[in-house]
């Protein structure tokens, strides 16, 4: 997916045009990935564009520097107001949001803490990451052999670039094969969530998915998703689940900023079948509410 390009990309406090949003090759992060990143989207509603939880997003990309003893040198607020103006900016109604801070250019090492840090926040169209046949009618996904790395290695609870390899390693393996998307178990085998999506589990119409402890990311859509659940009505639990228990599911999804509510038609080769009742139910929640076309959770939706 080549990346469309807008007019402005914000650059350490100042809007530059997209072609000098440049850095030099012995920037730290680029050798170590010793960056934390953040995805979110703006979605065009009724009363203009707005950004799907993004003073929530700002603060995970504030803890996942802390994690990593990284001072982010602007606050959530700075933040915040950065990304409205970049999307005003750029005149786009909806987006795909990339705000990303690292270890600049200054000093090699793995002792980064005189490296400055960088941020930037970029803007750009981006259509749904699993594609809109995988929306409509689910995708199909292998559980990769890699294993997700685990808390006292590389904490998932840290949105880290360098994280990604592991998550590029299992989505290129089962992409290989012919399928859509990776799910990766921890180091014992419980689930733990997709290359780039929270897992939801339906049984019985009870709604499970993983808890952060397995590995999983604090997914904000995943946050989002247990609270539309409940207010649906359904019992919704996080809980340590094996691999047997996506394959006994009457309904699988994932979620996430990219990829936003995708349902799983098949698992290892075993069918799930045609999206069922509960995951459109979400589905048409959620996307009427990030248009704000249903007014429950218009507090998640911040206008530029
Ligand atoms: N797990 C992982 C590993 C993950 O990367 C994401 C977001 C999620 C769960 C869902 O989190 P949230 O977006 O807050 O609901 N992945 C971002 C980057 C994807 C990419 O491939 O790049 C995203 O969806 O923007």
């Amino acid at each position: 997916m080549s990346l469309p390009k807008v007019d402005k990309i914000w650059m350490n406090g100042e809007l530059v045009d997209w072609d000098d949003a440049n850095v030099h090759v012995l920037t730290h992060g680029l050798h170590y990935g010793s960056g934390v990143f953040e995805g979110i989207r703006a979605y065009k509603t009724p009363k203009g564009t707005a950004v799907f939880r993004l003073t929530e997003h700002m603060k995970r990309l504030h803890r996942s520097g802390k994690i990593y003893a990284m001072d982010i040198p602007y606050t959530v607020d700075e933040l915040v107001e950065a990304t409205k103006l970049t999307i005003r900016e750029n005149k786009v109604d909806s987006c795909y949001i990339r705000p990303l801070a690292y270890r600049g250019y200054s000093e090699m090492g793995l002792f980064p803490q005189r490296v400055p840090v960088d941020v930037v926040v970029a803007v750009w169209p981006w259509g749904t990451y699993l594609g809109e046949d995988g929306i409509k009618h689910g995708v199909r996904v292998r559980i990769s052999s890699f294993r997700r790395h685990e808390a006292n290695a590389a904490p998932p609870a840290a949105k880290a670039s360098g994280h990604y390899l592991n998550s590029i390693l299992a989505k290129q393996e089962v992409l290989a094969s012919g399928y859509d998307e990776a799910i990766l178990l921890n180091s014992e085998g419980y689930v733990t969530d997709g290359s780039g999506e929270n897992v939801f589990v339906v049984r019985d119409g009870v709604i499970t998915t993983p808890p952060t402890s397995s590995g999983a990311l604090e997914g904000i859509t995943r946050d989002s998703v247990m609270k539309m659940a409940k207010d649906l009505g359904y019992e919704v639990r996080e809980a340590d689940l094996v691999r047997s228990d996506l394959y006994l599911a009457d309904e699988l999804f994932f979620t996430g900023t990219a990829a936003e509510i995708v349902p799983i038609r098949e698992i290892d080769d075993r069918l799930v079948g045609e999206p069922g009742p509960v995951t459109r139910k979400i589905q048409d929640i959620f996307f009427a509410t990030v248009h704000g076309e249903d007014d429950r959770y218009a507090s998640w939706l911040e206008h530029v």
